[in-house]
């Protein structure tokens, strides 16, 4: 904090500072001994500049870990979680000693890589390396659109830095890479990163697989790059005081440190990376800091009382934030309000106000254009809706119009432009959507989800309220050919928990999924978009409101309502059901049309709704869906059958493809006279 006095050479001072550093050190052994599991090197080996950061700069309060304008302190470095659980503990966060002694333990709060949601002061769940990365620059986007929108003439309530810790293996990945370049462009100068640069790794020493300079690499994507010795506390000070000082480039501090720093026979060894260091090691290393062998878990009483001044200070400014923020709403109550209400992840009264709607008979309209259509509506009545697209946005029409470009120098935009950068583009999401303040998407083709997989995987783990909109959703996309076409991402989209997988049969269903997509939940959706047009669906025939958000519904019911036949199916095949239900009708065959746009909403469905729209005793079923048959069994049981595509698809005109594979009418009353005939001859 600005008014924290800076590292000086004082002997009193470093004594007490060596002191708490040595606590967090011991505080780490003690609680892998305990466990007999964890990572001790790395937090031991940047203990330095983490305690430096944590009492000198770290602009946060304890006892109000949601304050908006706190710095964000990222470890990327996930499995690093002890260093982070013991700065929390001796911070005052609401993590006890006791928990610690409970590391990595069921039920504890310090699990094995920090959970947001689950720990006081954990602000982002990390351990799948260079995550962590990509979610800090969400955060200081947030922060820097945040203060352009709020901020105003003598009034600064948004006004904070996002502090992370990188190792060597976020170095190596590419999502890094990615989100270091738009961080760079964009000149993120509140984002400021420790490099743990241990020359370590897992397998052996870096120089294994790594000989880059990654100082220059930095340099070359725009950063402010500096180079420490990383357990010198003066070092470490300047190095932040310079990296704060410099707000139009994002900034990397290289700390060069040494993995398990003080052990005298497991330092700099890849050892020490992810496994206690050993009872016997353990008493060496605290013998060699100067600390009492027989100590577990001790923390002196000065530095109890340090963290106590600080606890103090922090609680101080926090109050000097509410002042400030209270003169501010004196100043503008609506503004204030607004403030208030972004933060608290609210929609406005009437944001569902001005949804388009679409009739039966309307032109065919592809569901990504209903999808631009609804964003568009959306974003009017919404301020704080902002998103984009990785380099896609005409195609995958997720364009706010109006809506301005974010760009290094003007903030305000709400258009994201996050370049050929897919992965990158997932990790700054859930970053912004941690940071609060804003509702986020983010869009792609269907096929390039792959690219960003391991961060949708976070956002579900997390609970986080994200958007993916993807086009282009399957083989229909067409010439582009199989490179392009999706095959079996529905299903596996569908195989992750928590995450909420939508394709909507028609522009209505579109709207429908968009409005889903904003509504207060847990957790992140996926809205799977056609390119092509599609009919809007007659729903004279239809059955029960709300239908979208229970996953299935009866579209078009049999005449009488006793169906012998079930067809379902999910976007763009649904027409064709309701094409074969009208051919079979004429026909004399009793059967029901099912539009399947979820499958996880439907599973969650009380069940004598699902045994509404799928009675147990119609067992004559029928799935259709342009993606990999997979996981329909589900809904379709053992006497149905399923149609779809298992293999890769081909470069030709949609039309050619659906000949070719079969996606017709044609076809679907072929399969129902078929599954029909089962059910008499059985
Ligand atoms: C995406 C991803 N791949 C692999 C791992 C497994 N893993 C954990 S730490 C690590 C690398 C360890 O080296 P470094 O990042 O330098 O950490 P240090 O040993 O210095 O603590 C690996 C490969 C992971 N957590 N995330
Ligand atoms: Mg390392």
């Amino acid at each position: 904090m600005a008014t924290q006095p800076a590292i000086t050479r004082d002997p009193e001072e470093e004594r007490l500072d060596r002191l708490a550093i040595n606590t967090i050190k011991t505080l780490v052994m003690d609680a892998v001994e305990q466990a007999q599991s964890g990572h001790p090197g790395m937090p031991m080996g940047a203990a330095e500049y983490a305690y430096v950061l944590f009492t000198r700069f770290l602009k946060h309060d304890p006892a109000h870990p949601g304050w908006a304008d706190r710095d964000r302190f990222v470890l990327s470095a996930g499995h690093g979680s002890m260093l982070l659980y013991a700065l929390l503990h001796l911070s005052g966060y609401d993590l006890s000693r006791d928990e610690l002694k409970r590391f990595r333990q069921l039920g504890s709060r310090t699990p094995g890589h920090p959970e947001y949601g689950h720990t006081p002061g954990v602000e982002v769940t990390t351990g799948p390396l260079g995550q962590g990365f990509a979610n800090g620059v969400g955060m200081a986007l947030a922060e820097r659109k945040l203060a352009a929108r709020f901020n105003a003439e003598g009034h600064t309530i948004i006004d904070h830095f996002v502090y992370g810790i990188l190792s060597d293996g976020d170095i190596m990945e590419g999502v890094a890479a990615e989100a270091a370049s738009l961080a760079g462009h964009l000149g993120l100068g509140r984002l400021i990163y420790f490099y743990d640069d241990n020359r370590i790794t897992i397998d052996g020493p870096t120089e294994l697989c790594l000989s880059e300079d990654a100082g220059k690499r930095f340099e070359a994507y725009g950063w402010h790059v500096q180079r420490i010795d990383g357990h010198d506390l003066l070092a470490i000070a300047q190095a932040i005081e310079a990296a704060r000082a410099e707000i139009d480039r994002p900034s990397l501090i290289i700390a060069r440190t040494h993995i398990a720093h003080g052990s005298p026979n497991k330092q700099d060894t890849a050892a020490a990376h992810g496994a206690p260091l050993g009872a016997k090691e353990v008493v060496l290393t605290k013998i060699n800091i100067g600390w009492p062998e027989d100590a577990h878990f001790m923390v002196p009483d000065l530095v109890t009382r340090l963290f106590d001044e600080l606890r103090q200070e922090w609680g101080i400014a926090y109050a000097e934030w509410c002042d400030r923020f209270a003169t501010y709403g004196a100043a503008d109550e609506a503004r204030a309000a607004e403030f208030s209400r972004w933060h608290a992840g609210e929609l406005p009264a009437e944001w569902a106000a001005d949804l388009p709607s679409f009739a039966p008979g309307d032109k065919g309209v592809a569901t990504r254009i209903a999808s631009h259509q609804t964003l568009q509506a959306l974003a009017r009545c919404i301020p704080n809706l902002i998103g984009g697209s990785a380099d896609l946005a005409s195609s995958n029409k997720t364009l706010i119009e109006g809506g301005g470009s974010v760009a290094r120098g003007n903030m305000s935009g709400r258009n994201i432009h996050f370049g050929v950068r897919e992965h990158a583009m997932g990790g700054i999401l859930n970053g912004l959507a941690v940071h609060g303040g804003f509702h986020v998407f983010g869009s792609t083709f269907l096929v390039f989800s792959d690219y960003m997989r391991p961060s949708i995987r976070l956002a579900a783990l997390m609970g986080l309220r994200v958007a993916y909109v993807f086009t282009h959703d399957s083989i229909f996309v067409g010439e582009d050919g199989p490179t392009h076409q999706p095959i079996e991402h529905l299903a596996s989209l569908r195989a992750m928990p928590d995450l909420t997988v939508l394709r909507p049969a028609d522009a209505a269903e579109t709207v429908a999924a968009w409005r889903f997509a904003l509504e207060p939940r847990r957790g992140p959706v996926a809205l799977i978009l056609s390119r092509q047009d599609l009919p809007v669906l007659d729903r004279a025939r239809a059955a029960g409101d709300g239908a979208l958000a229970r996953g299935a519904y009866v579209l078009r019911e049999a005449h009488g309502g006793a169906p012998e036949l079930i067809l379902m199916g999910s976007g763009s095949e649904v027409h064709l059901l309701v094409g074969a239900a009208a051919a079979l009708e004429s026909s004399g065959v009793a059967v029901r049309v099912v539009s399947f746009p979820s499958w996880e909403l439907f599973a969650a469905a009380p069940p004598e709704y699902r045994e509404s729209v799928l009675p147990a005793a119609v067992t004559a079923r029928v799935a259709v869906e342009a993606g990999t048959r997979l996981g329909w069994e589900r809904w379709v049981g053992g006497r149905g059958v399923i149609h779809g595509i298992d293999h890769f698809g081909a470069s030709a005109p949609a039309a050619a493809l659906a000949d070719q594979f079969a996606f017709t009418v044609e076809r679907v009353l072929a399969l129902a006279r078929e599954v029909l005939e089962g059910e008499v001859s059985s």
